[in-house]
């Protein structure tokens, strides 16, 4: 497979790194075939007259600034994610992981672009880090979403461009190879991308969708492994649980699932804030395991199931299905004042591994769809 020449690092160092990674065995997706990728200058398109625009991404549970509808010219989007490794805290009682993080945070930054932009990545592996990463983008194209082609050791970076053709949410990660896989997106190497149809959001009678503000939560199962007294391990850096986490992946019964990278990020003082009247656009998204979002005191209004925004909303839903190694879409309108619970209605993961978040809603009360006619007393039968 052709490679362009790489400059900051020589090749006895690149092989290194690549040596640490080989005899992890060839499950997964196998040995690839060799592919000739073809060269770009060929047909590569004038986009010279488009306008670029940089993307200031920022961290979830929020989406960067963006217009819901977009004019006919489409636009090249530039944004930078930079891979950090670093270490993070799953829950309150100090359980760590060395996470794998696109800008930083899990899930990685949330992408918004338009039907027809371009969208154009550059990746970045920082010095720091000390593996190998890559990017695929369930929303392109082609190169197994763009993951052949940004294969980026420490301290080097691609650039990936790609066509926003089809509009709705979609899942990217990481994708470095074999078991790298699975154990890059279990340790958070993660996130989204939200293409709008350029005229913006349909409800399912065809007609115009505002929404007043987004909720972006990555839900993400982690496999960490214990010692022999049953509590969970510590390590000293990245990788260094390869083997035993390997092994807790294996059985598939993740030690936690979490929204936005730790139990508790968006609970209590940390509640994501909503008033009555407010539309609210929720997107889900998991890349490795199958979820059932539920609004507990609500509904989804709207429900992009499986993200598509071609397709009709499904409407007035109770639990929703996301598709391990997707992402989905719910806008609901908030009716009443009070904390509702946005939760993964398998329970056992809401409640004991963590996958809860709390909306507080301010507003004022609606008697009329509820009211507390008495308060709990004791009764004789
Ligand atoms: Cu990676």
């Amino acid at each position: 497979m052709h490679r362009p020449a790489l400059p900051a690092l020589n090749a006895s160092r690149r092989n290194l790194l690549r040596a640490s990674l080989a005899g992890l065995g060839s499950i997964g997706l196998g040995t690839l075939p060799p592919v000739a990728i073809p060269a770009a200058a060929a047909a590569a398109p004038d986009l010279s007259k488009l306008q670029r625009v940089k993307q200031t991404l920022v961290a979830p549970p929020f989406a960067p600034e963006h217009e819901q509808t977009a004019g006919a010219e489409p636009k090249i989007i530039e944004v930078t994610l930079d891979i950090v490794e670093k270490k993070m805290v799953l829950d309150d009682e100090g359980t760590e992981v060395w996470a794998l993080t696109f800008g930083g945070s899990v899930p990685g930054p949330l992408i918004v672009a338009h039907e027809g932009d371009y969208i154009e990545v550059t990746l970045r592996n920082l010095p720091t880090n000390t593996m190998e990463h890559n990017i695929d983008f369930h929303s392109s194209t082609g190169a197994l979403g763009g993951g052949a082609l940004t294969h980026v050791l420490p301290g080097e970076q691609a650039v990936l461009r790609w066509k926003a053709t089809k509009p709705g949410v979609f899942v990217y990660h990481c994708a470095p190879g074999d078991v790298m896989i699975p154990y890059h997106v279990v340790h958070g190497m993660n996130g989204a991308v939200m293409v709008l149809p350029r005229d913006g959001l349909k409800d399912a009678a065809g007609q115009p969708y505002r929404y007043d503000k987004v909720f972006y939560i990555g839900e993400q199962d982690f496999y960490i492994p214990r010692d022999e007294q049953g509590n969970f391990k510590k390590y000293e850096m990245a990788g260094e649980n390869m083997a035993e986490a390997l092994e807790v992946m294996r059985k598939l019964i993740p030690s936690h699932v979490v929204f936005n990278g730790a139990k508790g990020s968006m609970t209590g003082d940390n509640a994501l804030k909503a008033k009555t009247g407010e539309k609210v656009l929720f997107i889900h998204a998991q890349a490795n395991r199958d979820s059932r979002p539920h609004l507990i005191g609500g509904h989804g209004d709207l429900v992009w199931e499986a993200g598509s925004f071609n397709d009709k909303p499904d409407t007035n839903l109770e639990t929703w299905f996301i598709r391990g190694g997707s992402a989905g879409a719910m806008a609901y309108e908030f009716q009443q004042p009070g904390v509702y619970a946005y939760v993964n209605h398998n329970l056992i993961e809401a409640v004991m591994l963590g996958a809860t978040a709390h909306v507080v809603v301010e507003g004022e009360w609606n008697d009329d769809l509820m009211m507390q006619v008495a308060k709990p007393e004791a009764f004789t039968m």
